[in-house]
């Protein structure tokens, strides 16, 4: 039996590479999409805290520093054969052969505020995540890292904004499918 393709999807945010889980949505559609489409969520904060992937600790953020090349072995296998969203506040130490579409999902910076407020975020972490959204870090970041067609932004303010992408996506994928099986 001939095995369907499938595409690996990339969700990063435009926010800060150190300071932890930034707020953005990438979980909530990440979560929701391999819900309505069968492919694998990986949430690489997880995946690095269950095999202790860390390479020391970062005293300004107070938080573990990930050890790019152990997460990169790590998940080579399970990317080969497709189908895998992959999340993370960060892209560049991927191999760029992974990815068939990179989105990096955008929020305002008042509601990323109140977002990460609420998770008990205060002072310089809180500050530089929001910052990092000014300056639009991890955009830039995908948009070296990757081909740009392949890399696309996408809203993420309001609960609209998670049924929009997401209608969205699958519409990409399906059509990604057709042309590649
Ligand atoms: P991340 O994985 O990027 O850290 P998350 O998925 O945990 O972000 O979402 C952070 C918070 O924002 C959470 O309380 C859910 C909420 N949220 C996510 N997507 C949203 C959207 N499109 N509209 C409003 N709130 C959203």
């Amino acid at each position: 039996m001939k095995i369907m393709k499938r595409p690996n999807i990339l969700l990063t945010v435009r926010v800060s590479v150190v300071t932890g889980t930034p707020g953005v949505g990438k979980t909530t559609l990440g979560k929701e999409l391999a819900q309505r489409t069968g492919l694998t969520y990986i949430n690489i904060g997880d995946l690095a805290q269950e095999g202790q992937l860390f390479d020391g600790f970062d005293d300004d953020y107070q938080c573990p520093v990930l050890d790019e090349d152990r997460v990169v072995d790590e998940l080579e296998e399970k990317m080969v054969d497709g189908g895998v969203i992959v999340d993370y506040h960060g892209c560049d130490f991927f191999p760029e052969r992974w990815f068939h579409i990179v989105f990096v999902l955008r929020t305002d910076n008042t509601n990323l505020y109140s977002r990460l407020e609420s998770r008990g975020y205060t002072g310089k972490k809180l500050q530089d995540n929001v910052q990092c959204e000014i300056f639009q870090t991890i955009y830039e970041e995908a948009m070296e890292a990757y081909k740009e067609d392949l890399v696309h932004q996408l809203p993420s303010n309001k609960p609209e904004d998670l049924e929009s992408n997401m209608d969205r996506i699958v519409e990409w994928m399906d059509q990604w499918i057709k042309n590649n099986n």
